[in-house]
């Protein structure tokens, strides 16, 4: 009898010591979507992701957008119904999520928003925000336009009194538009020089290598003679214009001052053939960060509800030595 209570205990004690082992080590499942695949950058935060995942030994659910929202929307509540520990993604534009984020709250399942913010009625509808600081980019963007342009003494081309600006925006409605837009032109009306610079034009380019190219052929056609500077809100969308503003017969990172967003390894190329000339960093790195405060929020950590990641800025002087380091 003894024994066999004994032998009893002690499987009882292997049971609960195996079930709370199992509760600590329980694999966490993760549902992820991403906006599509529009730019060299996003490839890099995509494969970062993954590589986190499987770093952090997270089962991920993936989803690609392809560019749409609803796309989005549809995989939330895919991963709504698979009941998942918690739903992370990108915002493609910042507004249009309060429903579906609210059937998530329904659900108890907590949500962490990466790289892009968005704007909600109920700011509980989300637990935080990792990722990219878009209005401080912009801010940089001018900051370093404004000291190149003094510190090389660059004249407008058409021999009047104003440094004429084309500006290739990103996707319409996108916290990544918005930020970088809005930083740009504070920093322009808060400098001394503000009076100097003119936006002569500002399209979207949709953040596409693509779009980048047929935009910047446009700008050309009507005022070719007179852009002294591009503005590309990201990178693909500069290298795109550097074909346009070669095709037009002009010489790119002369004729033209560009500067971009992103700091991919195809704007560091282009700056060392001497064909851009500023990148302001855009840390596409950011999955490490998302599954450690994933982590944080399902053990009931409290974790700051936005989180920016380094980023630094690159002209074209430093992209030689710092391109063999660069991670994407
Ligand atoms: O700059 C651009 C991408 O949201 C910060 O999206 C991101 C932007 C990035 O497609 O290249």
């Amino acid at each position: 009898m003894k024994l066999v209570k004994a032998v009893l205990a002690a499987s009882l004690g292997a049971v609960i010591a195996a079930s709370s082992m199992s509760v600590q080590a329980k694999q966490l499942t993760i549902g992820f979507s991403q906006i599509g695949a529009e730019s060299e950058w996003r490839t890099a935060n995509t494969n970062d992701v993954k590589a986190a995942a499987k770093a952090h030994g997270i089962n991920l659910k993936f989803s690609d957008a392809q560019q749409k929202q609803e796309n989005q929307i549809k995989a939330i509540r895919t991963f709504i119904a698979q009941k998942v520990d918690l739903i992370g993604f990108v915002p493609i534009v910042a507004t249009g999520w309060d429903n579906i984020l609210r059937e998530a709250k329904r659900a108890k399942i907590p949500v962490l928003v990466m790289d892009r913010d968005l704007t909600v009625s109920d700011p509980s509808l989300y637990v935080a925000k990792i990722g990219t600081d878009s209005y401080t980019e912009g801010r940089k963007v001018f900051d370093w336009l404004d000291k190149y342009v003094h510190d090389k003494n660059i004249k407008p081309r058409n021999g009047g009194d104003k440094i004429n600006i084309v500006i290739l925006e990103g996707t319409v409605g996108a916290s990544a538009t918005t930020g970088r837009g809005n930083g740009f032109s504070d920093a322009l009306k808060e400098s001394p020089n503000k009076d100097l610079y003119n936006v002569l034009a500002s399209q979207t380019g949709d953040f596409t290598r693509q779009k980048g190219q047929e935009v910047m052929e446009s700008f050309l056609k009507s005022n070719r003679n007179d852009i002294d500077v591009l503005f590309a809100m990201n990178d693909d969308m500069a290298l795109g214009a550097i074909q346009a503003i070669e095709a037009a017969g002009l010489v790119p990172a002369k004729d033209i001052t560009i500067v971009s967003v992103d700091g991919v390894k195809g704007i560091f190329q282009a700056m060392i053939e001497g064909k851009a000339n500023a990148t302001v960093e855009c840390n596409p790195l950011q999955g490490d960060l998302f599954f450690t405060t994933a982590e944080k929020i399902l053990k009931g950590e409290s974790v700051p509800k936005s989180v920016f990641v380094e980023e630094g800025v690159y002209p074209a002087e430093t992209a030689k030595e710092v391109f063999p380091s660069r991670k994407y």
